[in-house]
């Protein structure tokens, strides 16, 4: 006993000498901890002497509390709220459509915002301007986020806008509690508790999903259980609206298209007859007279077992545009997915079938609709080639679905950064409307806006399960915000966000994050194999499968290998899927001398010698590739353990077993891979992979 608590004594004895304080992760990027450096901070105290936000909304207040809350933590000092500034170094928050900067302020809408050094009587003061008050939400944010990541306060002259129109999370959360996917506890939504009892890290949530600018949250499973939008549970969804609405993000639900007979009491779910228009007519009043800001539905339709249109021989447009008219009169809108790929009779490829079954439907639904496409033709695999509906739908608003939560990399166990992903995706090239057409380009051209990322949140402390992956969350926000934000930057920001500003830190953590997630790409699926994962828990390997009934379950039906060769031939000699793309994109592809190494195996069926552009066969390429994305784990193990010391105790600790169980995983998909594919190519291993020959 007594030993104890002078361990305790001496523990706090140290953390009062300036010992790194233990940290749960709890606080995400918001930390605020005081800035080490005092000459910088005492920079910024001078700049930010005193906050003055007139506003009085819940909005005023969210934005009120957070600079108050952010820059007292920064700057070691309680920093007063006052009526009017009253000397320089005021913070000044200015809500306004008829400021004195409205010319500029207009172009922003009530999104975007200025932040600008300016005088007042005399006074040096900063302003934050937006035409709304979510605006100058996001424009405190951005300002606590300069002093955060130890950037100038003076003399800005900052002007923001997002790119997009909606920018949400979608949570495959069940309301048992469950996450689809998710590794990272259970849901965030306290179903049985709701409404009565609010979960204070609701507001967390809304703060931290301001902070990078997101706007929606989608609250429930794409595998919806029609029973989210009963009467009673409706009700739960509109209590949760209600604690994120200061902090603008609405509240979308999935719906299930048989809802109308499962809930509903009626005999069909056909859109065709009127009382199931009438049904879908009533609940949207129902939901809108309990949440008068949702956003509207998300709908997974005839794919994997879940109903849709075409249980009724109608086509997704007839179904979409059910749902569209009944939340139209309310300003809602309908995500409609492009996942589907059931059925093999649309095509032997499955990656082609989504777009064989909405590219003839292009035009065809209301305006409130969008099709939501994921990034790649297939599902979520750790790399692939932009969907070939980006740029195909002409007349018809396109978004884009991109996965957060790491179901194919690693759960919440592998340190993946995903910036560098998205940034590929964003910046292909469609061609759509000539050369430079990028996939960013066709979302932000789409006549409604909108961009979707799957959670990886839930109830841990540190709310993702691994501290590295909150920079997933980090980064979507950011990019969904303005995807041509370098990847590099977005590491820079949340690093010193998250782990302070300490050089070394700051610089081993960025170069651990930076070649990570082309490191999974290596010791999961190298040279665009793809879907080789075991088909449960979609975490280990499993490139044997083959399966007659269910061929886009099993790896073999992706992969081919045999003694000859490896590889999914999709040029004109094969499925001809790169014909979905538009002709320059169809020749860079299908032409083995132009199409990128990242996607041999994507598009091509190869030999094992076939010799790659770096004088490297096929076979040797692939064991190389699976050997260097361990080689990148074990090296950011070595790095890590070079912050000891340097980073708090706690998460030091939870990173360092996590990689060490990274490290396994990689290890595992690496042996089985190349032990699976030398029984077919039976080709020598190279010298420094002797071990994987033992263990066979
Ligand atoms: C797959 C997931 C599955 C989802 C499905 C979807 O494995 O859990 O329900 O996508 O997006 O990647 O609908």
């Amino acid at each position: 006993m007594k030993i104890g608590i002078r361990i305790v004594t001496i523990l706090s004895l140290l953390l009062a000498a300036g010992g790194i304080r233990a940290e749960d992760g709890s606080r995400l990027w918001l930390r605020y901890d005081p800035i080490p450096d005092r000459q910088l901070q005492a920079n910024y105290a001078a700049q930010a002497a005193e906050i003055v936000v007139s506003d009085v909304s819940p909005t005023g207040a969210a934005i009120r509390d957070e600079l108050q809350r952010g820059l007292s933590g920064l700057l070691g000092h309680e920093v007063p709220v006052v009526a009017n500034a009253t000397r320089s170094g005021a913070v000044v928050v200015e809500i306004s459509t008829n400021s004195p900067w409205a010319t500029e302020l207009n172009p922003l809408g009530e999104e975007g915002y200025l932040i600008r050094s300016a005088t007042n009587h005399g006074d040096t003061v900063t302003v934050i301007a937006s035409r709304g008050e979510i605006g100058a939400l996001y424009g405190a944010f951005h300002f606590l986020r300069l002093l955060q990541t130890g950037q100038g306060i003076t003399g800005l002259n900052i002007s923001e806008k997002p790119r997009l129109q909606r920018r949400m999370l979608d949570h495959w959360d069940n309301l048992n509690g469950s996450v689809e996917r998710g590794y990272a506890g259970k849901s965030m939504w306290k179903w049985d508790e709701l409404p009565g009892k609010i979960d204070p890290r609701y507001r967390d949530y809304a703060r931290a999903n301001a902070s990078i600018g997101l706007n929606g949250a989608v609250l429930n499973n794409v595998n919806a259980k029609p029973e989210q939008l009963t009467t009673a549970n409706l009700k739960k969804a509109a209590a949760i609206a209600d604690v994120l609405r200061p902090h603008g993000i609405h509240v979308y639900l999935t719906a299930n298209f048989a809802s109308p007979k499962i809930i509903g009491g009626l005999k069909t779910a056909n859109p065709a007859s009127p009382e199931v228009q009438r049904w879908w007519r009533q609940k949207a009043d129902e939901i809108y007279a309990l949440i008068p800001d949702f956003g509207g539905f998300l709908v997974k339709a005839n794919s994997e077992g879940q109903p849709g249109p075409q249980d009724y021989k109608l086509t997704h447009a007839d179904g979409a545009n059910l749902l569209a008219a009944a939340v139209a009169p309310h300003g809602g809108i309908v995500m409609w997915r492009a996942f589907v790929y059931n059925s093999p009779k649309i095509d032997k490829d499955r990656a082609k079938r989504a777009y064989l079954e909405f590219k003839p439907l292009d035009g065809r639904f209301a305006t409130n609709v969008l099709v939501q496409v994921k990034n790649g033709p297939i599902d979520f695999q750790p790399r692939e080639p932009f969907h070939p509906l980006f740029g195909a739908l002409k007349k018809t608003s396109v978004m884009a679905e991109c996965e957060i939560t790491q179901e194919n990399m690693g759960h919440a166990t592998d340190i993946v950064f995903l910036a560098p992903m998205w940034k590929e995706f964003f910046e292909s090239d469609t061609f759509a409307a000539g050369k430079g057409t990028t996939v960013a380009d066709t979302l932000e051209a789409s006549p409604q806006t909108a961009i979707a990322g799957v959670a990886n949140t839930g109830s841990d402390t540190n709310w993702c399960g691994h501290d590295f992956a909150q920079a997933n969350w980090y980064a979507f926000g950011r990019l969904a915000w303005d995807s041509r934000i370098s990847a590099d930057q977005i590491a820079d920001e949340w690093t010193r966000m998250t782990w302070g500003s300490d050089a070394k830190v700051v610089a081993t953590v960025e170069g651990m994050l930076r070649g990570s997630w082309e490191a999974c790409v290596s010791y999961e699926m190298p040279l665009g194999l793809h879907h080789i994962m075991e088909g449960g828990g979609h975490y280990d390997p499993k490139p044997g499968t083959v399966s007659r009934s269910t061929p886009e379950y099993s790896g073999w039906y992706y992969h081919k290998a045999d003694a000859n060769g490896i590889g999914f031939d999709r040029t004109t000699n094969g499925s001809d899927a790169v014909g979905q793309y538009a002709p320059e994109v169809a020749a860079h592809f299908s032409d083995l001398t132009t199409c990128p190494p990242e996607f041999l195996l994507w598009f091509h069926h190869v030999n094992w010698d076939y010799r790659l552009q770096d004088g490297n066969t096929v076979w040797d390429e692939l064991c190389f590739r699976y050997n260097d994305g361990v080689e990148y784990v074990k090296g950011m193990q070595a790095q890590w353990e070079k912050l000891r010391g340097r980073v708090d105790a706690e998460r030091f600790a939870a990173v360092q077993k996590r990689l060490e169980e990274q490290r396994l995983h990689a290890t595992k998909w690496r042996d089985i891979c190349i032990s699976y594919f030398q029984s077919k190519s039976q080709k020598p291993l190279p010298a420094y992979l002797t071990k994987v020959a033992d263990k066979k």
